[in-house]
């Protein structure tokens, strides 16, 4: 009954890129089920946003992550219900893969995921998870060039 007041936290997401790709997973969760976003989570205490970064993506993906850039930040409240909100400062990094690298991303949280995959940035799959979807929409764009 006496929950704790309620408090922004800190996101760190990732525009895994390669060729004209993103990696993206259906989300398993009570924010956002079934949609598609990037791989991340919540910033350790101590964590720079590199490291944050490549801690997410091993412990999701299995991917390895050489160097990875600061891209964007947004400031991020969401209606969970009539009641509840939920509110992220999100930081959005990036990292390219080699284009014809064969390196697989695992599912390896199968309780928060329902699975890693490749999509072109002009046919990206929907719904997107809100955050994202609203970044799209505002034509981000996550490629050098
Ligand atoms: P952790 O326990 O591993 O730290 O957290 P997680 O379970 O991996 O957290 P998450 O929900 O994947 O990410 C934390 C929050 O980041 C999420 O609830 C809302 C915010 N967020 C965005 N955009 C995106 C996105 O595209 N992908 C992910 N994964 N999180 C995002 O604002
Ligand atoms: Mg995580
Ligand atoms: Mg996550």
């Amino acid at each position: 009954e006496t929950s704790p007041p309620p408090v922004p936290r800190v996101a760190v997401v990732v525009f895994m890129l390669k060729g004209r790709s993103v990696l993206l997973g259906r989300r398993r969760s009570s924010v956002g089920n079934g949609t598609f976003a990037l791989p991340g989570g919540h910033l350790e205490f101590g964590e720079s946003f590199e490291e944050c970064a490549a801690r997410e993506v091993k412990e999701e993906t299995g991917l390895v992550l050489g160097k990875v850039e600061f891209l964007s930040v947004i400031n991020n409240v969401m209606m969970l219900n009539e009641l509840k909100k939920c509110h992220y400062v999100t930081i959005f990094m990036r990292a390219v893969m080699d284009e014809d690298s064969k390196e697989v991303a695992m599912n390896l949280e199968c309780d928060k995921c329902y699975g890693w995959d490749w999509y072109e940035w002009d046919q990206l799959p929907h719904p997107l998870f809100e955050p994202l979807h609203n970044m799209v929409n505002q034509g981000f764009n996550p490629f050098p060039i």
